[in-house]
């Protein structure tokens, strides 16, 4: 299947499993069940449950087990962008284009809506079927590092630190593989450790490659923001550059991000090598994320 296929696939399938699982719109409290399921279910690539099932099919993992997994990971993220929309955050108005969830509730739904979001996705996991006990506690220590201080709110802290200071290479890349690349890390392992007794050596060539694209597709984020569809028309709304942000074109040039970009992939796709036929889905996104023009 190619990838479009398989991401318009994906995307059916874990909207129908988040549909399940998100609390009903006419459940009290209405309100905050309605604007969960609005954060939730409107637009969205859903390529961090594509890596779940990606990396859990790679090791024939039950599909239920990637269900749950998939849905909880999808729920951090949303819960990240609702937060990371607020006024004492990035303050914008448009997500997944329409109204942020701030915008078309309020602020205080908004931040409850996070919350819940975070409560639920740790919920779900708590209720992976079809895995042992020991791996649904892997599962969740996976989650709960990569959603802490240690990954997308450390990263997410170091970013807003950041704001009118230069930083080197080295802090760049800290702070990305916190706030970017730690959810689509995590979401790697979690299909990995979905799978009937994975092998160590399996789990870490997984994660090195999950390492790799997590980087390589915030390193293409800043490319696009500066060279991308929208920007060539006009349409980027260029705030990393009004925030004066530091992004990878800007501190290497944008021929040396390219190539920055491409080395990462090339990193990933050496990684997959042990896994031959089966590591093609996964092959496919490293080379989708660099690739990308929107
Ligand atoms: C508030 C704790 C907290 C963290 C916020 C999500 C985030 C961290 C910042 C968003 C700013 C941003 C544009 C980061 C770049 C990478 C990123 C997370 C992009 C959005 O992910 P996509 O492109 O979005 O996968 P969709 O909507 O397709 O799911």
């Amino acid at each position: 299947m190619a990838l479009d296929e398989r991401l318009a696939a994906c995307r059916d399938r874990v909207e129908r499993a988040l549909d399940e699982r998100l609390p009903g719109p006419s459940i009290a409290p209405v309100r905050l069940h309605e604007a969960m399921r609005y954060a939730v279910l409107g637009n969205g690539k859903r390529l961090r449950p594509l890596l779940v099932y990606l990396a859990g099919e790679a090791l024939e993992a039950p599909g239920e087990a990637l269900d749950a997994a998939a849905c909880a990971v999808e729920c951090i993220h949303c819960y990240s962008l609702v937060h990371d929309d607020l006024p004492a955050m990035d303050d914008d108005d448009l997500r997944r284009g329409r109204a942020t969830c701030h915008r078309a509730y309020d602020e205080a739904t908004a931040i409850l809506v996070g919350d819940a979001l975070q409560a639920l996705a740790f919920r779900t996991l708590a209720r992976t079927p079809a895995v042992e006990d020991g791996a649904r506690v892997a599962m969740l220590e996976t989650l709960a590092t990569a959603a802490g201080s240690r990954g997308l709110c450390g990263g997410q802290a170091m970013d807003l630190a950041a704001a009118g200071i230069p930083l080197s290479e080295a802090e760049l890349e800290a702070m990305h593989i916190r706030k970017t690349g730690a959810l689509i890390r995590a979401s790697i392992r979690l299909g990995g450790l979905c799978a009937r007794a994975p092998e160590a050596a399996t789990l870490e060539r997984l994660d090195h490659y999950g390492k790799c694209i997590g980087l390589a597709f915030q390193v293409q984020d800043d490319i696009l923001d500066v060279a991308g569809d929208d920007a060539v028309l006009g349409k980027s709304s260029g705030a990393d550059a009004r925030l004066e942000k530091a992004t990878y074109p800007a501190l290497l040039g944008l021929e040396e991000a390219r190539a920055f970009a491409r080395r990462l992939r090339d990193d990933a796709l050496a990684s997959l090598e042990p896994l031959g036929e089966r590591g093609e889905g996964l092959r496919e996104v490293a080379r989708y994320i660099i690739e990308r023009d929107h």
